[in-house]
């Protein structure tokens, strides 16, 4: 093996910490990737991606869909979570046993145990799509952890404080690589930087993230 690829050999399976409570286990998602594409088609064709409206009237421009008995929505009323998809009057498109298995394992790695979330929103990034700065407050239990996993192409995620103007770190976040936090992290703000056009050699133009969360 080359240096450089030695390198990354172990970059794939080091973790960090961002936190107290917060890791990122880089390359942790690598060995579900197969099992988890296909599953996106399976979901969008249920309940497609949509760019949804923020309470204060704004498009998002990332694009959202959920699997899971709860998915997270926003409109002109707010933020919550739902058991039908507002869009297809039904039911979001259920949890594939892969999903549930890679967040549980995921978040047993980061010290987590027993976590079973019954929400995924999945989010799509295109181009210059971006999440500015928030916290994730509408579960009902923030005892419980959030496991994050990026696909496609490299995010940077900005990691704050517990009030909007406290400084951020900024993280990378690459193909397969899984974020989970919780406790005295759990309602740090967050977000994503402009999404920059680096096309992935699986995915393409674009980055996919779940978001994994005990919601009701
Ligand atoms: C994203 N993630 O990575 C957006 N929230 O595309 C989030 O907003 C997020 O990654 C809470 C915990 C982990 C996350
Ligand atoms: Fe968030």
């Amino acid at each position: 093996m080359q240096s450089l690829e030695l390198f990354e050999a172990i970059e794939q399976n080091s973790c960090q910490r961002l936190g107290p409570a917060t890791m990122v286990l880089r390359g942790f998602a690598v060995p579900y990737v197969r099992e988890l594409i296909p599953c996106i088609q399976v979901i969008t064709a249920i309940s497609p991606f949509r760019q949804m409206v923020t309470p204060g009237g704004f498009t998002m421009s990332v694009a959202l869909t959920n699997c899971g008995a709860l998915g997270w929505t926003t409109d002109r009323r707010g933020y919550r979570y739902t058991s039908i998809d507002p869009d297809t009057g039904k039911p979001w498109p259920s949890m594939p046993k892969v999903f549930a298995q890679l967040a549980n394992a995921a978040a047993t790695a980061a010290g987590f145990d027993n976590f079973q979330p019954d929400a995924c929103l999945v989010n799509r990034y295109a181009p210059g799509a971006r999440l500015s700065l928030h916290q994730d407050k509408n579960e009902r239990d923030y005892d419980e952890p959030i496991v994050s996993v990026s696909l496609g192409m490299t995010a940077t995620f900005m990691f704050g404080g517990h009030e909007r103007n406290d400084p951020t770190v900024k993280v990378q976040l690459n193909h397969g690589d899984v974020m989970v936090w919780g406790g005295v992290d759990r309602l740090r703000y967050h977000g994503v930087m402009p999404l920059k056009d680096n096309p992935h050699s699986l995915l393409g133009s674009q980055r996919i993230n779940f978001t994994f969360r005990k919601a009701g």
